[in-house]
């Protein structure tokens, strides 16, 4: 039995002095041969040998060469996994196989259930998923959604809005101008006035566009920024109107316990004017070096107020009869809130793994 034990071992070891130049699925069968093949393998040698044996000897003897064969198939099934795998295409999927015996295995059969490997095909920008989430929230409110040019004109931008000029509020909009007349409009507001002109009350709509203006990015500011621009004019319109939709909105956007609260501004085209804020979920106030919120606990988000008769007068509506408020929002400002991102710079920075988080599940 020793002497059987002896060979047991000098096979097991001669196995893996050959298994380390295996390079090749050719090399590999030639292994597996000469070890199992059904008339010459050194293993099945050992098998034919145990039928002479002594019954008393064909238990251990039986034991040791199974126990044998066992170790050298499971080694055979590792150094498969081994072995260089080919790509083969599948229906636009790829799929890892291998090559042994000529014949070409699925690896990893073991468990179906397993997911595939899937291609990456892109996603909406998460500006833009965030810019139709609050499209379908005013959709559900009775608003229809406008588009107006990127591209404007002083007029739209200014003068219909009640800057005269040379009034130094233009100066609040540091603006990229093109050419005379023309500038990179530098909010969405111009956008009520193309809408007012074309249609008469009652008016209730949204316009979501980018915006311009010539600012030095920080955490909360880009010199290219989306907003989007809300309008309601209508007989008997106040400011409750404009406090119940903006908070209902805010609500659906962040649920129910986010503190928002109005703040008194200042803008040519609204009179009262208020501005927005919510509480910083970067810090939640807490932080008094938060570059978010300079640690006051509050950001801005919008700007808003009642539409001033001035500028209706501009599109001829008859301001005795018809009142309106209107709110200019930034969504990516809006969106770092709601995502947890304390960052804006990271919207535009065009790093996957940033914007792969946001892909619709
Ligand atoms: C305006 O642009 C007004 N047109 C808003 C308005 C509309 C008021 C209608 C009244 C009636 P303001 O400059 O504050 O206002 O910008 C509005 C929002 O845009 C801000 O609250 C903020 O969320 C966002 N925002 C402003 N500047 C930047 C910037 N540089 N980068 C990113 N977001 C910005």
């Amino acid at each position: 039995m020793a002497a059987l034990q002896d060979r047991v071992e000098g096979l097991r070891g001669d196995f893996e002095e050959r298994a380390r130049r295996i390079a090749s699925a050719k090399d590999l069968e030639d292994l597996r041969n000469l070890f199992f093949s059904r008339k010459k393998g050194l293993v099945t040698g050992l098998f034919e040998e145990m039928k002479s044996l002594a019954p008393e000897e064909k238990r251990e003897a039986g034991r040791l060469v199974n126990e044998l064969k066992d170790i050298l198939q499971g080694r055979l099934e590792e150094l498969e996994k081994g072995l260089p795998k080919k790509e083969i295409r599948v229906g636009g999927s790829v799929e890892a196989r291998s090559e042994v015996k000529g014949k070409t295995t699925l690896l990893s059969p073991d468990d179906l259930t397993l997911p595939g490997l899937r291609r990456y095909v892109g996603a909406p920008h998460p500006v833009i998923l965030f810019q139709q989430e609050i499209e379908s929230i005013f959709r559900g409110m009775g608003f229809t959604v406008e588009e107006g040019p990127e591209v404007e004109t002083d007029y739209y931008n200014f003068e219909a809005l009640n800057f005269p000029p040379h009034h130094p509020a233009r100066d609040q909009w540091d603006t990229l101008f093109i050419k005379g007349d023309l500038l990179l409009r530098t909010h969405t507001s111009p956008v009520q006035i193309r809408v007012m002109q074309r249609a008469k009350p009652p008016i209730r709509i949204i316009c979501p566009g980018r915006v311009f203006r010539h600012e030095t990015p920080d955490p909360t500011h880009l010199p290219m920024f989306y907003q989007v621009e809300g309008l309601v004019v209508d007989e008997g319109v106040t400011f409750a109107h404009l406090k119940g939709t903006l908070e209902h909105f805010i609500r659906a956007l962040f649920g129910e316990r986010i503190k928002v609260r109005f703040r008194p501004s200042f803008f040519p085209f609204t009179e009262p004017s208020a501005e927005v804020d919510i509480e910083c979920i970067v810090c939640g106030g807490r932080d008094a070096a938060c570059r978010v919120c300079g640690g006051t606990g509050w950001k801005e988000i919008l700007g808003s107020g009642m539409v001033h008769p001035q500028v209706l007068k501009n599109v001829s509506i008859d301001p005795e009869r018809y009142s309106g408020w209107a709110f200019g929002l930034g969504i990516e400002r809006t969106a770092m809130f709601s995502y947890g991102i304390s960052e804006m710079r990271h919207f535009y920075e065009n790093d996957l793994r940033f914007i792969r988080q946001f892909q619709l599940k």
